[in-house]
């Protein structure tokens, strides 16, 4: 496809989003499904996030690749994402590791993930490939991005923010000369070093990647062949660019200035127990960082057709009520008092429970008189009659499991050991 004088940059880009990983830090919410596939806000789950931020920055042509525990991923991005049209040059695919290229190898690392769809991303004939990871929450328009990559003459731009510099243990971490070109990448160093000047703060890599593909291509090509590489591109392919090429480092807090999204960068790994329930619960705050209801940004996803959330009364005349809470499409709260919270599609909670900083997956059931404090409660689970969780630490880790932060996860499989126990 030849590019046109004026063209939008996104509309000779692709979106390839590396949705293989299981995000082993969140626990039992990952054993049967993928992180990008856990739930999110209330309707969303995580992988809409870097999908959304792709189609309303105005790219069409997207590959996601799976791998660990792909199913429940792969039937969202089937309902959720259908509406790409082969007839408008718009693409969708989804490519899980199946030994596409020699019947022995799955995907070995993320570069390897693209490696081995080289011939689909040929197809697509674009010029730009935007590497993302499904598994982070914030809003960014890619388009600046593109710009800043293409007015540098990068061979790859790295989206990147500035963290606390005990926390970049677990990034890509890099120093920038005043061009912003990176002139040293470090991937999870033992001990991060800190920007200049700033002792406190490192600058970390968000795992995402602008590359051109002509370049990206014989870059991978020559990867698959090396034995001696992980096929990863924070370990592998961006040290061997900052060696040898021109890569250049886009921030984040820029680019959301530069876009007007965001007045505060928000940007979230929600990668353990903990940092997944607070960035939910942030949601039920006044004004959340993370503004949901922006129209002009809208947070596309699968939702069934389902009836209206619903408020009532018990027969003894208890008022079913949720206050600082968002409460999905086909819940039921009755005679029940839910706060703090956040209810996913089709939860019911019934007379004499209460719930206070709860994140209740779709279809968690509540029985009467269950007290539920400081908790996330996974897909389809019924919590049974006067369950207290929340209240006594030694008692909940007896069954559930109680993070470092306090917040306890309870799944099915708990409850049931529970009860076979009592
Ligand atoms: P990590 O997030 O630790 O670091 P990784 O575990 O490789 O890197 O995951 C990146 C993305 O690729 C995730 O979305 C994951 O689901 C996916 N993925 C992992 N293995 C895959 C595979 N075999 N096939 C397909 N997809 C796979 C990266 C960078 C750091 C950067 C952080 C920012 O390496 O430099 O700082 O992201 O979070
Ligand atoms: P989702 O992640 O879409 O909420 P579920 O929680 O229902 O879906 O299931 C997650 C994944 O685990 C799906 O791929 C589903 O097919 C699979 N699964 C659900 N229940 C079981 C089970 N009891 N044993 C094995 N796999 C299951």
């Amino acid at each position: 496809m030849k590019p046109r004088p004026n063209q939008r940059l996104s509309s000779q880009a692709m979106a390839f989003v590396l949705a293989g990983g299981r995000g082993s830090r969140l626990k039992e919410l990952t054993d049967r499904r993928a992180k990008p596939a856990v739930y999110f806000g209330g309707k969303t789950r995580i992988i809409d996030f870097a999908l959304s931020n792709a189609v309303n920055s105005g790219i069409r042509k997207m590959a996601i690749a799976t791998q660990y525990k792909a199913h429940s991923l792969i039937r969202h991005c089937q309902r959720g994402w259908n509406f790409f049209r082969a007839e408008r040059n718009e693409y969708l695919d989804i490519l899980p590791a199946s030994q596409r290229m020699d019947e022995v190898n799955w995907y070995r690392g993320t570069a390897d993930a693209v490696a081995q769809n080289i011939d689909i991303i040929d197809s697509y004939g674009i010029t730009y490939a935007i590497i993302l990871a499904g598994d982070h929450i914030y809003k960014m328009d890619y388009e600046v991005m593109l710009r800043q990559h293409v007015e540098a003459g990068a061979d790859v731009t790295i989206g990147c923010l500035t963290v606390p510099r005990m926390e970049a243990t677990a990034f890509g971490v890099m120093h920038v000369d005043k061009s912003m070109r990176i002139t040293d990448f470090l991937e999870k160093p033992k001990d991060p070093p800190a920007i200049p000047g700033d002792p406190a703060h490192a600058l970390a890599s968000m795992g995402i990647y602008i590359f051109n593909w002509a370049f990206l291509r014989d870059l991978l090509i020559r990867d698959m062949q090396d034995d001696s590489s992980t096929h990863d591109f924070g370990f592998d392919l961006i040290p061997h660019i900052v060696k040898n090429g021109k890569a250049v480092a886009h921030k984040f807090a820029d680019s959301c200035v530069m876009s007007g999204l965001e007045t505060e960068p928000y940007w979230r790994d929600v990668g353990t127990i903990d940092a997944f329930w607070q960035a939910n619960i942030d949601l039920t705050d006044f004004v959340p960082k993370l503004d949901l209801y922006d129209s002009a940004w809208p947070i596309w996803t699968y939702a069934e057709i389902v009836p209206p959330a619903k408020f009532i009364h018990d027969e003894d005349g208890r008022r079913g009520s949720a206050v600082s809470s968002l409460v999905s499409g086909d819940c039921i709260v009755s005679g029940s008092a839910v706060s703090n919270s956040l209810l996913f599609t089709g939860c019911r909670t019934h007379s004499y429970s209460s719930l206070e900083y709860v994140v209740a997956l779709p279809q968690v059931i509540v029985n009467r008189k269950a007290q539920l404090t400081k908790c996330v409660i996974d897909r389809g689970v019924e919590i049974p009659e006067g369950l207290v969780v929340g209240e006594d630490p030694e008692e909940d880790m007896k069954w559930f499991r109680r993070s470092e932060g306090g917040i306890v996860l309870i799944t099915q499989d708990m409850l049931d050991a529970r009860a076979k126990a009592l």
